[in-house]
């Protein structure tokens, strides 16, 4: 009896370390993913929605909806349709986002540096679920929305970064042009 005991207690330990060394990794992986969002949001020093490319927009005051098509090709590209969009300083699209391909998808927008970041970290953690307003990840066959305003000229971009989907060429360019 006091041997089992014993041999209770040792596989406890065994497993209370394993336990231990699990989270931890876990734990660490979650604060850097964390720092890193984080960073990236109050890089501008503004509201923490508030980006280089633009925040979230009100639908009231939309005044053009995009279509954007996310799939993959026959000769195993994955593209967004249209791929080059231009805008005007100040205005607020509507983009309606269809995934009409047989796996998920996601539609990310930001500059080239922000795309960059998020590209690494999804390298990184590819399971990463975001719940950022510039972003929009979906199963096969479902569509959805973002509405966003363009407050910044210059050139941005909008990439799925799903990892290997934009060397795939899953990227596409955004002008966003002062009106005078
Ligand atoms: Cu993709």
């Amino acid at each position: 009896m006091k041997k089992l005991l014993i041999l209770t207690t040792g596989l406890f330990l065994i497993a209370g370390n394993a336990f231990a060394s699990g989270s931890h990794t876990g734990g660490h992986g979650h604060d850097e993913m964390k720092k890193v969002m984080e960073g990236h949001d109050n890089s501008d020093g503004h509201h923490a929605d508030a980006m280089a490319v633009g925040e979230p927009g009100k639908k009231q005051n939309a005044t053009k909806k995009i279509t954007i098509i996310m799939t993959e090709t026959d000769d195993g590209d994955m593209v967004f349709t249209p791929k080059i969009i231009d805008v005007k300083k100040g205005q607020t699209i509507r983009f309606v986002i269809r995934n009409k391909g047989e796996i998920d998808h996601e539609f990310v927008l930001d500059n080239r540096d922000g795309v960059m970041k998020h590209k690494a970290l999804m390298e990184k953690f590819p399971e990463m679920e975001h719940d950022d307003p510039n972003s929009l990840r979906l199963e096969p066959g479902k569509k959805g929305e973002i509405i966003w305003k363009f407050t910044n000229g210059g050139t941005f971009e909008f990439a799925c970064l799903i990892p290997g989907h934009y060397a795939a060429g899953m990227k596409g360019d955004i002008t966003v042009t002062e009106s005078h």
